[in-house]
């Protein structure tokens, strides 16, 4: 295996905004319990905060824009008063997004890799921020049921180049886009591992990548004892320093302060030469 790895990557800390987010939902939906969290995270080690005021998790309820808004967009202002940390916008909505970077953000995640609105391309590259496309397969509410491929590595990878290609068309820059297979979205335990094994074929197309495993349900897949999301931190310790080897730009987490650890260890050691 060939692995190129360059740097430590950096930490991207999650706070979902949301009462419904898999592993973190609800525990961070009152302004101030969301601003405390997000800055222990800076604290903890995360060089980005991801932001996300909807999940996506398969049945979670969709969220009106200006709903999404009125939770994003008072945190990041308030992150913004107080730290200098990169800020994050995960959603799906040109609005949001809009408003997000107005309010601080400067880099757009969208899990729906500007698919699913028709001036999302245009919006990015008006905005001007960082975008990262997210592969998943169809849609949030329907992406679990029985997804298929006859190669996901090639059908992801295809999938994120003529995102990419869609992105540039629509004037974003091409040192503003990152890729992400989106682990979790539209895939078995087994295509998420294969995704996992062929990430330095991902990093080898020229963008940064972005990897997040954190608390993901195919680590359940290969340890019984780790049905509840709050007991998957070894694997995702585990995907993510495989992750840092592979070379990714960085790594999507909950678990800042295990993750940060865990990455200046291996930094080290030398994982990073
Ligand atoms: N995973 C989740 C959400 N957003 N964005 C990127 N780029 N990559 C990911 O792997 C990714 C993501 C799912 O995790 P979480 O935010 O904890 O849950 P929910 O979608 O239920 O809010």
């Amino acid at each position: 295996m060939s692995f190129q790895s360059s740097a430590i990557p950096r930490v991207m800390g999650v706070v979902n905004v949301t009462p419904d987010s898999f592993s973190d939902g609800g525990r961070f939906l009152r302004p101030e319990a969301a601003l405390a969290q997000a800055l222990r995270l800076v604290a903890d080690g995360a060089a980005i905060l991801d932001i996300g005021g909807e999940s996506t998790r398969p049945g979670a309820t969709p969220v009106a824009a200006e709903e999404e808004i009125a939770r994003v967009v008072p945190l990041i202002a308030a992150i913004r008063a107080h730290s200098d940390v990169a800020i994050s916008i995960d959603t799906m909505k040109p609005a949001v997004a809009r408003a997000a970077v107005a309010a601080g953000a400067t880099l757009w995640n969208d899990v729906a890799a500007l698919r699913f609105a028709s001036d999302a391309p245009e919006v990015a590259a008006e905005l001007g921020c960082q975008v990262v496309l997210m592969h998943m397969l169809g849609e949030p509410g329907t992406m679990q049921t029985d997804p298929r491929y006859d190669d996901v590595v090639a059908e992801v990878e295809a999938f994120l180049l003529a995102r990419a290609l869609t992105a540039m068309a629509a004037g974003v820059a091409r040192e503003k886009i990152w890729l992400d297979p989106g682990i979790g979205f539209g895939k078995t335990p087994a295509h998420n591992l294969a995704l996992l094994a062929a990430l330095p074929r991902f990093v080898a197309l020229g963008y940064p990548v972005l990897l997040g495993a954190s608390r993901k349900r195919f680590i359940a897949a290969l340890d019984p004892l780790a049905a509840d999301p709050a007991a998957r931190l070894g694997g995702s310790l585990a995907a993510h320093l495989y992750a840092a080897a592979c070379g990714v730009a960085a790594v999507r987490v909950h678990d800042v302060r295990e993750t940060a650890q865990a990455l200046a260890v291996w930094g080290a050691i030398g994982g990073a030469e």
